[in-house]
């Protein structure tokens, strides 16, 4: 007996829509995206602070299925990425199917007729035979609990919820925060402020790259003219990617020489030897999420601008008092601080199976089958779930490799040969006891804090290169499911 399976999708970010386009491609008609926010784009619709570029060079950072000729830069800035996902969503006729402004806040598995009921936000219940989690990763803003911050008088702002209203030219400004977006977001506003300082906890090795440089003309309509060409840089980029898997998850003399380049970029750019102090990490180069910036450390050394590594002690209603006592003015406070990575589809209710929650299922932690399947909680999936490559592989490579997997088993629901799909304990326990097992000598375990780290202190990344996810995602393994 074949059926056609009702598919829903959480999100359209990146993921979802690479979810969306594979399954729709591969004839399954009935899948719906549910979106909560008015557009879709994810991180791209909701991160809009000044400064805000992808440091995956543009040719790379593109849908495999949607090859954009023309970016605008080496690097493209976040409104064109997000214009990008508007119009691949147009082209490729996949908006019918997109529900925006519509959050999930439960899914509940119904063992007996086999399917999920989804309730969103204003109420509605949705039916589902499968549910696929494209609910992103760096998605829920981490708000630093500073004394005193409830109380500031002038405008305080999380970079992921950028307010246009709030002014920053000729304003005294405060940073907390040096990850990627603090250090893209201080390079941004430092030529216009009053002044820029810069709360920084625990420094950054930061590689210079030229983001600002621009696509000629002349590059884009030759690579527009010539589509084979076109795909022939796409892949070289993602063969070349490659080695960042490489460098990330074993010692070798490449490692060594990205490190050098890192130490290289501050030691070249800047000549204060107090400031290049503070500016020193106490950890190896690539242990974090590499930040990459063209002009921070210009920025920082301007005459407007101050590095600050004091720690905060506490906000006060005009300022922010460090614990050497210094009390420094600001108008502005931008919280840079990052998010909390390890959420996923929470804090969406799931109820699987005999009424296990997802709370209950990662009490010790977020945890999946090759990163998209969980026991206890049949015919789901998430895309980009726990492991993914976010440091090491093109994302949207593996979405698409995720997607695909997923797509065989609706295929298995679309022609009956199975109405629920469940990861076994043993698959899951096994590939997570791998992981592990392979972690040790990756960079992210040299021994510093990042976002990659769990609360439990285990790295949520993949210590595998491209190959592997590849040949891991292209067949099922009948063993490692129940499949009923
Ligand atoms: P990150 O990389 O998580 O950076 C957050 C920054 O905020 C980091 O420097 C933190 O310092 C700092 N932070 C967080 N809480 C505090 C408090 N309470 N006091 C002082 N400083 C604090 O987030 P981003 O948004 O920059 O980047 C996320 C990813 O987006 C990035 O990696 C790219 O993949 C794109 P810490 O290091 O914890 O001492």
């Amino acid at each position: 007996m074949s059926r056609e399976p009702r598919v829903v999708i959480i999100g359209a970010g990146m993921a979802g829509i690479t979810a969306l386009h594979v399954f729709t491609r591969r004839g399954f008609a009935a899948v719906t995206v549910l979106e909560k926010a008015s557009d879709v784009g994810g991180v791209w619709h909701w991160n809009r602070y000044p400064g805000l570029t992808c440091d995956v060079p543009s040719q790379l950072y593109q849908f495999g299925f949607a090859p954009k000729p023309d970016w605008s830069h080496l690097f493209a800035d976040g409104p064109d990425i997000q214009r990008y996902h508007r119009e691949v969503v147009e082209s490729l006729g996949l908006a019918e199917h997109i529900q925006l402004n519509t959050e999930v806040v439960a899914a509940q598995w119904d063992d007996d007729a086999a399917n999920w009921t989804l309730t969103t936000a204003s109420g509605d219940r949705i039916g589902a035979d499968v549910v696929v989690c494209a609910t992103g990763v760096l998605h829920h803003p981490a708000v630093p609990e500073l004394p005193g911050l409830d109380e500031f008088a002038g405008a305080t702002v999380h970079t992921a919820r950028w307010d246009d209203s709030v002014a920053t030219d000729h304003k005294h400004i405060a940073v907390i925060g040096t990850g990627s977006t603090g250090v893209q977001i201080v390079s941004a506003l430092q030529p216009a402020a009053a002044s820029i300082t810069h709360y920084v906890r625990s420094p950054q090795w930061i590689l210079w790259a030229p983001m600002s440089l621009r696509q000629s003309e002349l590059v884009s309509t030759a690579l527009r003219r010539f589509p084979a060409a076109h795909d022939r840089l796409y892949r070289t980029l993602l063969w070349a990617s490659g080695i960042l898997a490489d460098v990330t998850t074993r010692p070798s003399w490449r490692r060594r020489a990205v490190q050098g380049y890192a130490r290289l970029c501050l030691r070249l750019q800047v000549r204060d030897p107090v400031l290049r102090s503070k500016l020193t990490p106490d950890y190896q180069p690539l242990c974090k999420r590499q930040v990459v910036s063209e002009t921070y450390y210009r920025a920082i050394q301007s005459a407007n601008a101050e590095l600050v590594t004091e720690r905060i002690d506490e906000v006060t209603p005009h300022g922010i008092r460090t614990a050497d006592g210094r009390h420094r003015p600001a108008d502005v406070i931008v919280l840079a601080t990052g998010f909390a990575p390890h959420n996923y589809m929470r804090p969406m209710q799931v109820t699987g199976r005999d009424g296990l929650t997802i709370e209950k299922a990662w009490a010790n932690g977020p945890r999946a089958y090759r990163m998209t399947a969980i026991p206890g909680f049949p015919n789901l999936f998430t895309m980009l779930g726990p492991n993914s490559p976010t440091g090491s592989i093109s994302l949207q490579y593996s979405a698409e490799r995720t997607a695909e997997y997923i797509a065989r088993f609706l295929a298995m629901l679309r022609d009956g040969i199975a109405t629920s799909i469940e990861v076994t304990e043993e698959a899951t326990d096994e590939f997570n006891d791998a992981v592990a097992a392979a972690m040790p000598p990756t960079v992210w375990n040299t021994g510093c804090n990042s976002w990659y780290l769990t609360d439990n202190k285990t790295i949520d990344l993949w210590p595998y290169n491209r190959a592997t996810l590849t040949s891991m995602l292209a067949v099922p393994e009948p063993a490692h499911f129940d499949i009923r």
